[in-house]
C-alpha cells in the first residue's frame, strides 16, 4: 500500500533545515516525520514506511457530552444556578449511560510525543448536531484540520483525524462548528506535544543507571517532571502548571447548537430596520438582540475550569459539588531550587493580562513555537519578563514560561489574571492564584491545574 507519496526533503520545514540538523543537540533526533503531509491514512499497525523509518503512533478518542456545573462559588449548592457546559471526554466502553456523567471542563487534555503519528477519533454521540475537532496550531491536511467549513463536520458516524506531531509545544484542540458558541460552551482542551527525554535516547551520554531509572519518559506526567524544548536544547523542569484562563457568560450557555447561525431560507423576516434580508436566523437573534453572539458579558472567571476565587485554594471544596472532583487545585508549589514550567492559554474572548508578582519569568515559547530555535535565532530568543511586569495574551494565544525561584524568594507569590474587553479595555473581572515557593523537602512536584482534570495519557 502506498503510504507516503511525498519526499520529505522537498518540504520546507525548519526541522529539516541543514542549520537545524547541524545545531540540534547531537543525540536528539529530529522527528523523521516532521512536516510530512499524510494524505493517506496510515494504520497504527504499519510496521515500516518506505524510507525505512519505524513509525510511532499515538491515539486518543473523544466523545461529546453535556453537563450543568457550578460556576457561582458564592452559591455552589444552588442547582438552578448551575451553568450548562459541553465538552469532549475520553471515550470509554459504552455509547450512553454512566459516561454521560463523565464530564470535564476544559475538555480532557491530550499529551503525545514529538514525531508520533496521531490518530484522534471523534465519536459524536450528541443528539444536538454536528461537531468537529480542530487541532489548533498544528498543520494537518485540510480534511484532518477540523475546520468544518473547509472540509466537513462530523455527525453520528464519527471521524478519525490523523496528523503528525511535528514540533513539541503547547497547543489545544477545540470544536470548529458554530465556533464562538461551541468553544464558549467548553468544547476545548489542552494538547501537549513533548520532546523525548534526551537522556533516554540511544547514544546519549552515560548516566548512572540508578539516576536513569528515575528519569521521566515522554509523554510526561501532568504536573511534572518532564522535559521541554528551550532554544536548541531540551531542558528539564520539575513542576508543571497548566493554566487556562477563560471567562464565562452564562447567557450564552443557555443557547442551542446553531444559535446565531444565518441560513439561506425563505425570506420574510425583517431586520431591526424593517429590511428583508432574505435570510432567516435560526434563533431569530435579530428579534432578540440581547441574545446575539456579538454581546459577550462574562460573569465568571476561571483558571483551568476552576472559578475564581476557588483558584486561590490549595484544596478545592469538592464536597460542595462532587462533580468537581476531577478538578485539580490551581496554585503551583515548587522548591526554590526547582524549575517550574507554566503553560498559559488565553481562552478568553477578551484580553488576558497576566502579572506574576515577585518572580521573574522567562518566555521560552509562544503559540506552540520555541523561541531561539535554529534557523530562527537571528530574530527570536527566549526573554525575561521581570517580576510584577504585566503582559497580555489575546484569545487562543499561548506562552510557555520557565520560573527558577531562588532561596530568597521562598513564600507565596500572587499570579493575577485580569480579563479585559479587547476594544474598550474595560476590566471584566479577575482570577488569581499563587506560586508557593518552598524550601527543600517541603513538597513541590505535585501536579497543578492540568487544564481539565484527570491525566489522560494514551501512551501508557
Ligand atoms: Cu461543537
Amino acid at each position: 500500500m502506498p503510504i507516503i507519496s511525498r519526499d520529505p526533503t522537498q518540504l520546507a520545514n525548519p526541522a529539516l533545515h541543514p542549520d537545524f540538523q547541524a545545531n540540534i543537540n547531537v543525540f536528539i533526533e529530529p522527528p523523521k516525520w516532521a512536516g510530512i503531509l499524510t494524505p493517506d491514512y496510515i494504520p497504527p499497525n504499519s510496521a515500516l514506511l518506505p524510507d525505512g523509518v519505524t513509525p510511532r503512533f499515538a491515539s486518543a478518542s473523544r466523545r461529546v457530552s453535556k453537563k450543568r456545573r457550578v460556576m457561582d462559588t458564592s452559591d455552589p449548592t444552588n442547582e438552578s444556578k448551575k451553568v450548562p457546559f459541553w465538552g469532549f471526554h475520553e471515550k470509554g466502553g459504552g455509547e450512553t449511560g454512566e459516561e454521560e456523567n463523565d464530564y470535564h471542563f476544559p475538555s480532557q487534555p491530550i499529551r503525545i510525543v514529538e514525531g508520533q503519528i496521531f490518530h484522534g477519533k471523534l465519536h459524536n454521540t450528541s443528539i444536538g448536531g454536528q461537531h468537529t475537532i480542530h487541532w489548533h496550531g498544528l498543520e494537518p491536511t485540510g480534511h484532518n484540520d477540523g475546520v468544518g467549513k473547509l472540509s466537513m463536520e462530523v455527525g453520528s458516524k464519527g471521524y478519525e483525524y490523523q496528523w503528525v506531531a511535528s514540533a513539541a509545544g503547547t497547543y489545544f484542540y477545540h470544536c470548529h462548528r458554530n465556533t464562538p458558541l461551541h468553544f464558549e460552551m467548553g468544547m476545548y482542551g489542552m494538547l501537549l506535544i513533548d520532546p523525548q527525554n534526551p537522556r533516554r535516547v540511544a547514544g546519549a551520554p552515560r548516566l548512572n543507571p540508578s539516576r536513569l531509572r528515575d528519569e521521566p519518559l515522554a509523554p510526561y506526567a501532568f504536573g511534572g517532571p518532564g522535559y521541554v524544548r528551550r532554544g536548541n536544547d531540551i531542558v528539564r523542569y520539575d513542576v508543571e502548571a497548566i493554566w487556562v484562563s477563560d471567562d464565562v457568560d452564562p447567557v450564552w450557555h443557555e443557547f442551542s447548537h446553531n444559535h446565531g447561525f444565518a441560513d439561506t431560507g425563505p425570506a420574510g423576516i425583517p431586520d431591526a430596520n424593517g429590511n428583508d434580508l432574505g435570510v432567516k436566523f435560526e434563533d431569530v437573534a435579530m428579534h432578540h438582540p440581547e441574545r446575539s453572539l456579538h454581546l459577550f458579558r462574562p460573569q465568571y472567571f476561571v483558571i483551568s475550569g476552576v472559578p475564581h476565587p476557588w483558584t486561590r485554594l490549595d484544596v478545592l471544596p469538592v464536597a460542595l459539588d462532587p462533580e468537581l472532583a476531577f478538578l485539580s487545585p490551581i496554585p503551583a508549589r515548587v522548591q526554590f531550587d526547582q524549575t517550574l514550567l507554566v503553560r498559559l492559554l488565553c481562552a478568553s474572548y477578551g484580553v488576558c493580562r497576566y502579572t506574576f508578582e515577585g518572580l521573574d519569568v522567562e518566555v521560552i515559547a509562544m503559540d506552540g513555537r520555541v523561541l531561539g530555535q535554529t534557523p530562527h535565532t537571528r530574530y527570536s530568543a527566549p526573554f525575561k519578563i521581570a517580576a510584577g511586569v504585566p503582559f497580555e495574551l489575546t484569545a487562543a494565544r499561548r506562552f510557555d514560561l520557565l520560573i527558577r525561584p531562588t532561596s530568597s524568594e521562598v513564600g507565596a507569590h500572587r499570579v493575577l489574571v485580569e480579563f479585559k474587553d479587547r476594544i474598550t479595555k474595560v476590566n471584566w473581572g479577575i482570577a488569581e492564584t499563587f506560586i508557593h515557593v518552598v524550601g527543600r523537602g517541603q513538597g513541590g512536584g505535585q501536579g497543578q491545574g492540568v487544564g481539565g482534570g484527570r491525566a489522560n495519557n494514551p501512551n501508557r
